[in-house]
């Protein structure tokens, strides 16, 4: 299996030939007049947004391939951003990756430096809020899991390199897994242990480099991991199909109503 780099292609094409299969895609010429590209920098946010508290996650090095043991230890902390930006030079023992700020953490301001993707619906604009930032020094790696939306992973600086498995491959990831989180894989990927999972030798797995201006189009449950290569900036836009926003619109509203998740 391998996948595609295409460039922009028309929203029908993309459907056609990507979603309805659920295939995944890299797009290039997506981004090109996004203003992100060029100013987005240590620098910039530390001017613009250092005075914010964002959440960082934080754990030992050591613990950083064994899922286990990382859902065990790993912990969210807030921390002012400019302290943030600032452990990037020399992290010591911990490693401390921003992976998933929410927009409205910056009022929404940023979203000014992105420009449009123009394969998103009015359905998934009228829900917004599923734009998150994500940055790391190339130490912060991310487990072999699904998600269960449809995600375009924006890589707007450095590089990151992804580990593809279709959504046929499930069974050979031990997916869904007993761990707490269920959509992560059991397997440690530095260290894998044959005789537990033994299926994990058959799965078919396509690895791919994620490069500045690339967006990644990755349909609901294709098992991932994700290693940072370079000083990483990325955006994560997490949407749905308009059949299914529309038919879970009325929880979504009740929800935000009633402040109840
Ligand atoms: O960039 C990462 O570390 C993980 C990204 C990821 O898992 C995702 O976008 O689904």
């Amino acid at each position: 299996m391998s996948i595609e780099r295409i460039k922009a292609p028309s929203k029908a094409e993309f459907f056609a030939n990507f979603v309805k299969p659920q295939q995944a895609v890299i797009l290039t010429g997506v981004m090109d007049n996004w203003p992100a590209l060029e100013r987005w920098s240590v620098n910039y946010f530390r001017k613009k947004y250092g005075h914010l508290t964002v959440p960082i996650q934080d754990y030992d090095i050591d613990i950083s391939t064994d899922p286990e043991h990382y859902l065990k230890n790993q912990q969210v902390v807030d921390m002012r951003f400019e302290q943030y930006l600032d452990t990037l030079d020399d992290p010591g023992d911990s490693r401390y990756y921003m992976v998933q700020a929410d927009f409205a953490l910056f009022n929404d301001e940023l979203r000014e430096d992105l420009g449009a993707i123009n394969y998103l619906s009015w359905s998934n604009k009228l829900r917004g809020r599923k734009y998150f930032i994500r940055m790391g020094q190339p130490r912060c790696n991310s487990f072999l899991h699904i998600d269960t939306l449809h995600n375009f992973f924006c890589q707007i600086h450095g590089r990151k390199r992804w580990g593809l498995y279709p959504q046929d491959q499930l069974k050979y990831l031990y997916i869904p897994s007993e761990l707490r989180i269920e959509r992560y894989s059991p397997i440690n990927l530095a260290q894998v242990d044959d005789e537990k999972y033994p299926l994990f030798a058959l799965a078919q797995r396509t690895e791919v480099m994620l490069n500045k201006g690339d967006v990644l189009y990755l349909p609901p449950n294709w098992g991932h991991y994700v290693d940072t290569v370079d000083f990483s900036i990325g955006v994560n836009i997490w949407w749905d199909t308009s059949y299914n926003e529309i038919k879970g619109m009325p929880n979504y509203l009740k929800r935000k109503w009633t402040g109840k998740r």
